[in-house]
């Protein structure tokens, strides 16, 4: 007991018992333990992972998105979900695919013609510098559309889309080489390369191809340049995972196959299924490519082009030594390299043996012309044993290795068994294992696929989640398990429901390396990070008619959208370009058009555009989507669709009833407020407020508010001198407006100040 009660006394220190809620506030950890049927363990594992408000992790987690053609974000441990990033398919409260700017991203993975406005995304992997994450972008892949995505981490958003030029599916991407050089991915369903070509499956074996898709990544434009990326034409073998080779193996790349059989399956024939044909051989291939070279072959002409695209031919492999192939049991799905490069690690999915091969012996046996046959289209084959380092036998269905910040030290996921092994790779022995809930597929160590795995955690992406969860129906959330790997026996100690499926695999960076933006430069289309030519500065707004074509340049601001009506007759084309002119953090307006389609996040400077035809006549009110400030749901506006032709009969807009009365309490609201501004404004001024960046851009953003007032006191004096009183009570009124934002700001900057330990200063 004294044991516990100490532990129970450094969790509260760490700030465990503001966990619970207020209904037990008042009782001790020890009740809350009995109350909730909590043991010690659960408590550490809560210990390890809770983070306190205000708090950060220390590790973020991209993760597939599977089907929803996302990407999530995640904190590690706390495994509090930070975003969904729309890549492949629209993701509404983004506006992502509902204004132009994204549509025009999303046009980019338009396969014929047609939009696609589904993905299924696989294996994000981030832009590396020597190997190492180093936080400047993500890529991801989208298996069924044959596509890959950049995603630019200084916003978090999808900046480009390309469809690879050759595949009908493709899996095993995206990889990426040490310094970002290229991002690769492999054809998985081999398909004739040609597009909209038809080869019926009697002609598999001359006719289908599977193949490898190199991606020149040009880091200063931090986009894909297709011109200069180039494919490698294999064979019919169903390519699956890969890897690229670093340190030692750099400009190498690995992949595995896992139906070198060539079974075209045709039950519907009396034929065996498919499942049975492609598993029928003890091995399949790990196909081992030197890109660096065919970077070069290609550059001095030796690709042939298909579909307008460079692809180096099996036979120019062949023949210029820098295509082979290993044998690997049995059906495999990962290949993983370890963090030194020396070795490659295959786990055959049918088979319990993990087989690590070694990089140096493989090239020992291309040097020495060392090969036990060829496959039926000429490629070299390296015997196993002269490219085995050693095979470990794990347990059942063992699928994808990770690497730990120890030396040797891997882990891989045992897909029957339901569990992750901890093993040693250069001694080849097993260290432990811990089951998890349930069928893990990948599994993902911090940093652990770079040159520099960072250990300490673990993450399961389990298939099946079973009665993990509350349930909610027949279709379960997946299910991502933290495990501590920082001791000698794994612990696991978080379950995260993930409610978008399926997530494949998953990337987790150290948070420090991440810097991302608060805000755009005023007037930037965030989708391709250069100046919009439609943004406008405060006073700028304006409207313009053209024939049939409306075209605005707005702006949003709290709380207001500029401009307040637009005017259009049916028929007419209507484009709306709006900045948003904040420069607080986190101050974005979001803009629809009631039952047009359209919608738009506009974050701090951004400028964006959604465009529409009003084919409909009538009276469409649009409005800030985003609960921006007290006065939210008053930014507001309405579109008018008249019929063509259409002649006003009445000019004038209802009068208010508004008298002196009304005009003096608001000038006494108007005073009463300034005093709470003067308080707060003395408050902070006493502080060193200056030294804290955040306030300091609260402070400016404040004044920017205050500063609004200024001319708007000679105009209601002036409608009062002419006993307006509408006119004169509702200017005094915009001052207040202005006033409710710049208070609620001073508030802000009071508490920031207050919390983070401001100091007096004379
Ligand atoms: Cu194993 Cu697509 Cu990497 Cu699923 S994949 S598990
Ligand atoms: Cu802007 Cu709500």
């Amino acid at each position: 007991m004294k044991r516990l009660s100490t532990l129970a006394a450094s969790l509260m220190a760490a700030g465990i018992g503001l966990a619970v809620t207020s209904a037990w506030s008042a009782d001790s950890l020890q009740d809350v333990m009995k109350a909730r049927g909590l043991s010690q363990q659960d408590l550490l594992a809560a210990a390890k992972t809770y983070v306190p408000t205000g708090g950060r992790d220390e590790f973020i987690a991209i993760s597939s998105g599977g089907q929803s053609g996302q990407l999530i974000v995640y904190g590690i441990p706390s495994m509090r979900i930070l975003k969904y990033i729309g890549v492949f398919t629209p993701e509404p409260w983004q506006g992502y695919g509902f204004d132009e700017e994204s549509k025009k991203v999303l046009a980019g993975g338009r396969i014929d013609g047609k939009d696609i406005t589904w993905g299924d995304t696989h294996h994000p992997g981030f832009s590396e510098t020597n190997g190492e994450s180093d936080g400047q972008f993500v890529f991801i892949n989208d298996k069924a559309n044959p596509r890959i995505a950049v995603v630019d981490l200084r916003d978090f958003e999808t900046k480009q889309i390309v469809v690879n030029p050759i595949f009908k599916s493709e899996h095993g991407g995206a990889f990426v080489t040490p310094n970002s050089e290229y991002i690769f991915e492999a054809s998985q369903y081999a398909s004739p390369l040609e597009n909209k070509k038809f080869y019926p499956l009697e002609e598999f074996n001359e006719k289908y191809r599977g193949g490898m898709t190199y991606w020149k990544f040009d880091r200063t434009k931090g986009l894909i340049d297709q011109k200069q990326s180039f494919s490698i034409e294999l064979p019919p073998y169903s390519q699956d995972l890969s890897d690229a080779g670093k340190g030692p193996s750099d400009g190498w790349s690995f992949t595995n196959s896992f139906c070198s059989e060539r079974y075209v399956g045709g039950i519907e024939d009396g034929r065996p299924p498919y499942e049975a044909g492609c598993s029928a051989k003890d091995t399949d291939y790990l196909h081992v490519i030197n890109w660096k070279k065919a970077a070069e072959l290609v550059k001095a002409g030796k690709a042939k082009k298909i579909n307008g695209h460079d692809v180096l031919p099996m036979e120019v492999a062949i023949k210029e030594g820098i295509l082979f192939l290993i044998p690997e049991p049995k059906s495999p799905h990962g290949v993983d390299v370890t963090p030194d490069g020396t070795k490659l690690i295959v786990a055959g999915k049918l088979d319990t043996h993990v087989s690590v091969y070694s990089f140096e012996k493989i090239m020992a046996a291309i040097k020495a012309g060392k090969f036990e046959s060829k496959d039926p289209y000429g490629i070299p084959v390296i015997g196993m044993k002269d490219a085995l380092h050693t095979q470990v036998s794990l347990g059942l269905g063992p699928l994808h290795t990770q690497y730990d910040s120890k030396a040797c030290v891997a882990y891989t996921s045992l897909y029957v068994d339901s569990q992750v092994a901890k093993w040693d790779y250069c001694e080849g022995k097993l260290l432990d294992k811990i089951s998890v809930h349930y069928n893990i597929g990948h599994l993902m160590t911090m940093e652990g696929d770079t040159s520099k795995p960072r250990g300490k955690y673990l993450v399961a992406l389990n298939k099946l989640a079973i009665d993990r969860f509350n349930p909610v129906g027949p279709l379960h959330p997946q299910n991502h398990q933290l495990i501590d790997i920082s001791g000698d026996k794994m612990q696991l100690i978080y379950d995260m429901p993930i409610p978008l499926g399926e997530p494949h695999y998953v990337v987790a960076i150290d948070a420090k390396k991440l810097k991302p933006a608060v805000r755009y430069k005023l007037g930037t289309n965030s989708r391709t990070d250069e100046a919009h030519p439609d943004a406008v500065k405060a006073g700028e707004e304006k409207t313009v008619k053209k024939g049939n074509k409306v075209e605005v340049w707005g702006s949003l601001i709290r709380s207001h959208i500029t401009p307040e009506k637009i005017e259009a007759e049916v028929g007419d084309e209507v484009t709306i370009h709006l900045t948003n002119l904040e420069r607080a953090q986190d101050e974005t307006h979001g803009f629809t058009v009631s039952t047009y389609n359209v919608h738009a996040s506009v974050e701090p400077g951004k400028t964006v555009t959604v465009k529409f035809k009003a084919d409909k006549e009538g009276v469409y009110p649009y409005y800030c989507t985003e609960f921006c400030s007290a006065l939210h749901l008053e930014m507001q506006g309405y579109l008018l669709v008249k019929p063509k032709g259409w002649k006003a009969t009445k000019t004038t807009l209802a009068k208010g009833n508004y008298t002196e009365t009304d005009y003096k309490a608001t000038l006494k609201k108007v005073a009463d407020t300034q005093v709470i501004i003067d308080s707060v404004v003395t408050y902070i001024t006493s502080v060193n407020y200056k030294d804290f960046p955040e306030v300091v851009a609260m402070v400016e953003d404040a004044f920017d508010q205050l500063g609004k007032t200024k001319d708007l006191k000679a105009k209601h004096e002036g409608y009062a001198a002419k006993k307006d009183w509408e006119s004169a009570n509702l200017w005094a009124e915009q001052i207040w407006q202005y006033q409710v934002k710049t208070a609620d700001l001073g508030l802000r900057a009071k508490t920031f100040l207050e919390e983070h330990g401001a100091k007096k200063v004379k």
